[in-house]
């Protein structure tokens, strides 16, 4: 019976794994195993005998299912302490970081311009960018032969073979949508109308489409202070500064008079600072609409009159922010314009995480 303690004790502590030590127990403790075998044949024994042996190997079966089952946890622990060596992980890593998108500078000014428009009490229309040459063109008095409607400076679609009817345009500016908010709305008005343009052209201050904001006022004596304080207003408004302004006389076929407004700036070190200093900068387009504007749109200029302007928000961007080029907006690299400190853009860069 010691022989016995001995192997099995000795077996059991070598045993390398589960499976070794399940068999173990089959040939030890099993329904066959050597010990419940010699249990078996205890019956055979004498009472005296039996006496002695019953209560040794009793002990002796405890003695083995303890150490078996203190192997089975010992191995357990050890795969463990194993897995957790191998599964190491370092939480104190700086995270990965995250892709993260940010409103474009354009989006971005043309929601300052269209709040502090607001706040002066205009409200937005919006209308088609594919327009015909009606609301593009004749209805804002711009005659069939001027040079705006040329095939060089306007992008046309085609009509179908055999289809006469004039060809639409992209819109060359966000006029006709206050022609159609005229003819549906009537007098007294006042909106903005911002959104993209269209114009074949492109150099380093031309981009074919280009984002503008237009402004209509009309009521029955709406008059040229009431724009110049409005443009006022809206400079310091939107540079943060006192701006002056200086009003030239100018033509555009929608207006009558007609004002190109410029703005008091500066240069400084090849940039532009506005609000000081006594250069001027030409920003807008400005004047009374024509009679023949406010015709084309169903008011009748004998009872109503009013202003309007239009600019370029892209412009308007490039100097509120110091961008030199107009490119910059159609650049993917948006480490070039965080440069010119777009509060917007101080994020990571989704594409390149930079
Ligand atoms: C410019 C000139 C201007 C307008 C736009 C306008 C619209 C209607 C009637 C009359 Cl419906 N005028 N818009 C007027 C004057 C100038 O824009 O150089 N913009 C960048």
């Amino acid at each position: 019976m010691d022989d016995l303690r001995e192997k099995y004790v000795s077996l059991i502590a070598a045993a390398a794994d589960e499976s070794t030590l399940e068999d173990l127990r089959v040939q030890a403790v099993g329904k066959k195993g050597e010990i419940s075998l010699q249990m078996r044949s205890l019956g055979k024994m004498s009472a005296e005998e039996r006496q002695l042996a019953g209560p040794k190997l009793n002990a002796l079966k405890d003695e083995i299912n303890s150490a078996l089952a203190a192997k089975k946890t010992a191995l357990g622990d050890a795969a463990l302490d194993e897995r957790l060596r191998g599964e190491w992980l370092d939480v104190t890593l700086p995270a990965r970081q995250r892709a993260m998108g940010s409103i474009h500078p354009i989006s971005q000014v043309t929601e300052e311009v269209t709040a502090i428009l607001a706040d002066l009490g205009f409200s937005v229309a919006e209308g088609p960018q594919i327009e015909s040459d009606w609301y593009n063109f004749d209805a804002l008095n711009i005659p069939g032969h001027h040079p705006a409607r040329a095939e060089m400076d306007t992008f046309y679609t085609h009509r179908a073979e055999g289809d006469e009817r004039p060809p639409h345009v992209l819109r060359t500016h966000t006029s006709p949508v206050q022609i159609r908010h005229m003819e549906a709305h009537g007098a007294p008005c006042r909106i903005i109308c911002p959104g993209r343009v269209y114009r074949a052209d492109y150099d380093q201050t031309h981009t074919p489409m280009f984002n503008q904001v237009e402004g209509l006022a009309i009521d029955k004596d709406t008059s040229m202070a009431n724009l110049k304080w409005t443009l006022e207003e809206f400079f310091t408004a939107f540079f943060g500064t006192n701006v002056k302004t200086r009003f030239r006389a100018s033509h555009f076929p929608f207006t009558e008079p007609s004002a190109e407004v410029d703005i008091q700036c500066q240069w400084k070190d090849g940039s532009v600072v506005v609000g000081e200093g006594d250069d001027w900068l030409e920003v807008l387009g400005s004047g009374m609409v024509h009679p023949k504007v406010l015709q084309a749109g169903g008011i009748d200029p004998a009872e109503w009159q009013g202003f309007a302007f239009g600019m370029g928000i892209d412009r308007m961007a490039m100097l509120k922010y110091g961008i030199p080029d107009l490119r910059a907006f159609f650049d993917s690299d948006l480490r070039w314009l965080r440069h010119y400190g777009f509060a917007s853009l101080q994020q990571p860069n989704l594409a390149t995480g930079l």
